[in-house]
């Protein structure tokens, strides 16, 4: 019998995800920011398999043009003679790995349908009535499998294939590759259940009812059962089934009806910087760059001491109960409460941070930026004419005894244009807790209004709900959304339902504390690996056991302790959060992967 899996082969690792040179949402950082750690092991030996979309590839993506002898080149060739359209090249991400793209469009209607066919009378997966996502992806999983057994049928003899699955997006051809018996070891790894995310959101009471729940009437019930079929044909047919956290392990053996062999924890390419104080720095620098937004969205109506000011913010896709933001508003609405109780002069600036459908940015929004802009640049010309004069006065005094009055060096000109400026842009209307038009009012809006945090002058805590995410381009920050984070106090994540959650973790590592929940995975996590997590400005919400009250209680607790930090230990804090980032730097966390790996080989020898 040929030996097949030796250990003494080369081996090479594929890993194939919907969000490879594609960016949608947290897998895209799970992959790129992996790609150096796995680089440092694999080196050639370690492909990407994705989608192909001409524009949104394009930043990414440079293909390799000489001709290439290696497997992957060799079948990529094959690929093209068998009249299917495949693109190979490099991925233009730090490592830079190769990467084999599909495009999609290459399967005719004809053959989507035989594959669907196919999908029923072997797997009973039905695909009737499905969105047109669930095709591109039939017909992606479809590529990626006559690929791998191309690859595998020529060259296993030499080399050991690994191919990792990420969601089911990437997944409908993995049932096949088994049933062929193709030479490759699988894993497959779920960043999440689609029922969970479902039923999270929609069941009161979701963590309760979970091991009662029935998976296929669940399935049907929200139109997810092609999808919801495919995820749980993936991992029952993989050698080595993974997820990203305990707490969705435990959906996994009620949807998917297989607990996950291996848990493997989310990390990022961690870079730090040589002088330990150079992202306090960058605090400083980018919450000035905060503190000019505050100053055009406020200031018209009414000012307050931005020394006493603290920038606190959520961020994520709108989920409003999954994500936490009803928790969020619900304790700020108590924190605002107990500061005004307190007579505290302190100002908490809250920004909410996601993506809804909106018209544009609010006009008075931005045409307070630009008149705040304005006289900012009239300041500018005044500093420079008395700067200038000064200078003069000072150089031709006999005497220069007396400090001449400032006044008289200010043209009547410059004068006039402040104060224009200044009251043309002053005004009696409360400034908008929403930074864009919005197609309709959401649940963000209701909740606002409902807890009266509509931006009072007397509130502590003020709303910027920001309906979009955070890039260099928006006028209204200048910032991307990493400086942005550099620049606030705290991050809020009290998630409901977050198989990871990577907002937390990505204040970590740029020294900025954070808040998570128990019912997330990177909170699961950190209560696992650190005793004193609170110290280092990890907060924990308890979701587990306590009501929406009492966490909403909790959450206020720990924003009102903060608002009561001194400056130095607010310092010192960051220091301590900052200092833990290298345990989530994937050369740490790599090592979950290559166990599943070494796992998924071990259980595909004969
Ligand atoms: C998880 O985050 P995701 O990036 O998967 O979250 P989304 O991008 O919103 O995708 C959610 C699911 O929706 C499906 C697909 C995704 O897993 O099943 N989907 C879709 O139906 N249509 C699309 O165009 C794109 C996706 C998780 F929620 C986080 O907590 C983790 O941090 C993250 C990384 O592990 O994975
Ligand atoms: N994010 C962003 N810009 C923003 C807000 C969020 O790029 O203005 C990113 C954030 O950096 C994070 C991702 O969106 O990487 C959200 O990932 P998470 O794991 O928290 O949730 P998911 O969307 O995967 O459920
Ligand atoms: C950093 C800087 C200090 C600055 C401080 C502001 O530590 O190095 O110079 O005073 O940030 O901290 P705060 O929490 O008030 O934004």
């Amino acid at each position: 019998m040929e030996a097949v899996f030796s250990t003494s082969k080369r081996k090479l690792l594929l890993e194939i995800a919907w969000e490879v040179c594609n960016q949608v949402g947290g897998i895209y950082t799970v992959i790129r920011s992996k790609v150096p750690a796995m680089v440092e092991k694999w080196d050639d030996n370690y492909v990407a398999l994705g989608p192909y979309f001409p524009q949104r590839s394009a930043a990414e993506f440079e293909p390799i043009t000489d001709s290439d002898e290696t497997e992957i080149g060799q079948t990529v060739r094959k690929m093209r003679q068998l009249g299917y359209r495949v693109e190979y090249g490099y991925w233009l991400v730090t490592g830079r790995p190769r990467v084999v793209l599909f495009d999609i469009n290459s399967i005719t209607v004809e053959q989507l349908n035989e594959i669907k066919t196919q999908l029923w009378l072997n797997y009973q997966l039905s695909t009737l009535n499905i969105e047109d996502l669930v095709n591109q992806t039939i017909a992606f999983g479809e590529m990626v499998r006559v690929f791998i057994t191309l690859l595998a049928d020529d060259h296993a003899r030499r080399v050991d294939f690994v191919a990792h699955f990420h969601e089911w997006m990437a997944s409908t051809g993995l049932p096949d590759l088994r049933r062929n018996n193709v030479k490759v070891a699988t894993v497959f790894t779920t960043h999440a259940t689609m029922l969970g995310r479902y039923l999270a959101q929609n069941e009161p009471g979701f963590y309760g009812k979970l091991p009662f729940f029935d998976w296929k009437r669940e399935a049907l019930h929200y139109g997810i059962d092609t999808q919801a079929t495919i995820e749980r044909l993936a991992a029952m047919q993989a050698h080595v089934f993974t997820t990203v956290s305990d707490v969705t392990a435990r959906e996994c053996e009620v949807f998917l009806g297989r607990n996950p062999d291996l848990v493997l924890p989310n990390g990022l390419n961690v870079t730090r910087f040589a002088a330990v104080h150079e992202f306090q720095n960058l605090h400083v620098r980018y919450k000035q760059k905060i503190h000019e937004f505050v100053m055009g969205h406020f200031f018209q109506s009414y000012s307050f001491d931005l020394e006493k000011t603290l920038y606190f913010f959520t961020s994520g896709r709108f989920e409003f109960s999954n994500k936490g933001y009803d928790l969020t508003l619900e304790a700020l609405a108590r924190l605002n409460y107990r500061m005004r109780e307190a007579g505290m002069d302190m100002t908490v600036v809250m920004f909410m941070v996601t993506k809804q459908p909106y018209t544009s940015i609010n006009p008075d929004v931005l045409h307070s930026r630009a008149l705040l802009d304005e006289i900012q640049e009239t300041c500018e010309s005044i500093e420079k004419q008395v700067g200038e004069r000064l200078f003069q006065a000072a150089a031709s005094d006999p005497n220069g005894t007396s400090l001449p009055d400032l006044n008289n060096f200010v043209d009547e000109y410059w004068r006039l244009r402040l104060r224009r400026t200044v009251q043309s842009w002053k005004t009696k209307h409360l400034p908008p807790f929403v930074t864009h038009n919005l197609v309709q009012e959401d649940d963000m809006t209701r909740f606002i209004r409902q807890a009266n945090l509509v931006n009072n002058e007397y509130d502590r805590v003020k709303i910027v709900y920001h309906p979009d995410f955070i890039a260099s381009t928006n006028p209204l920050f200048g910032l991307d959304y990493s400086q942005f984070v550099r620049g606030c106090h705290l991050g809020v994540f009290p998630s409901y339902y977050e198989p990871w959650g990577y907002t937390p973790l990505e204040c970590v590592v740029r020294g900025i504390p954070t808040v998570t929940s128990d019912q997330s995975g990177f909170g699961d996590f950190i209560m696992q690996i650190m005793r004193d997590y609170e110290n280092r400005g990890i907060y924990v919400i308890n979701r587990r056991t306590q009501s929406f009250d009492e966490a909403a209680d909790q959450l206020a607790d720990v924003l009102y302790r903060f608002v009561r930090m001194a400056q130095r230990d607010r310092i010192q804090q960051r220091n301590r959060v900052e200092s833990i980032a290298d345990v989530f730097d994937w050369s740490s966390l790599r090592s979950y992967y290559d166990t599943a790996h070494d796992l998924a080989l071990k259980r595909k020898k004969p």
